[in-house]
């Protein structure tokens, strides 16, 4: 789990459990579907991940093979200007028996974050975030902390790559 640590270190790559939901999809109005899911931040990129049953997502925390896969995930983006093939590799690979289901991605680039407001969600802690394609997307857990460095990282990965 400390191989996890080490890229939370990097403003703009960080993992973990979140809980999410769409609530809009290129500019539609959908209907909320909260999960939890293995968020994956790369530079622009956001990447979800659902996992099978509530523990999923948890037992590749602790998996070994997290930090393999994590890298050949991270140099693979790197290396092709497109980042085509990313998802594929969460979708082959298998820890602890459980087989990860890739979700979406999401373009960070001219997104938005904001704290939603309380007619979004009867949730605590809960983030909006809006995609320039108009996909609208609500990310919550229940520790602020965790919701609170998501928030910062988001909101730098977003200026960062606001002019690309
Ligand atoms: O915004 P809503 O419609 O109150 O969202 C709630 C619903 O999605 C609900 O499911 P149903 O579609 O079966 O009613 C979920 O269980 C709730 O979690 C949603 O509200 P919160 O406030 O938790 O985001």
């Amino acid at each position: 789990s400390t191989y996890v640590l080490d890229l939370n270190d990097k403003p703009s790559e960080k993992c973990g459990v979140l809980n999410v939901t769409k609530i809009t999809e290129n500019g539609k109005k959908v209907r909320k579907n909260w999960a939890s899911s293995w968020t994956v931040l790369q530079g622009s990129s956001l990447l979800f991940a659902k996992g099978q049953g509530g523990t999923t997502s948890w037992s590749y925390y602790r998996s070994s093979s997290l930090p393999e896969l994590l890298l050949s995930l991270l140099s693979s983006w790197k290396r092709s200007a497109k980042p085509r093939p990313a998802v594929s590799y969460v979708s082959s690979a298998k820890f602890g028996g459980n087989q990860s289901k890739p979700e979406f991605t999401v373009d960070l680039r001219g997104a938005s974050v904001e704290w939603a407001s309380k007619d979004k969600s009867s949730k605590k802690h809960v983030i909006e975030l809006k995609t320039r394609q108009g996909t609208e997307l609500l990310i919550q857990s229940e520790i602020d902390s965790v919701v609170s460095e998501w928030f910062r990282a988001l909101s730098d990965a977003i200026s960062t790559h606001a002019w690309e």
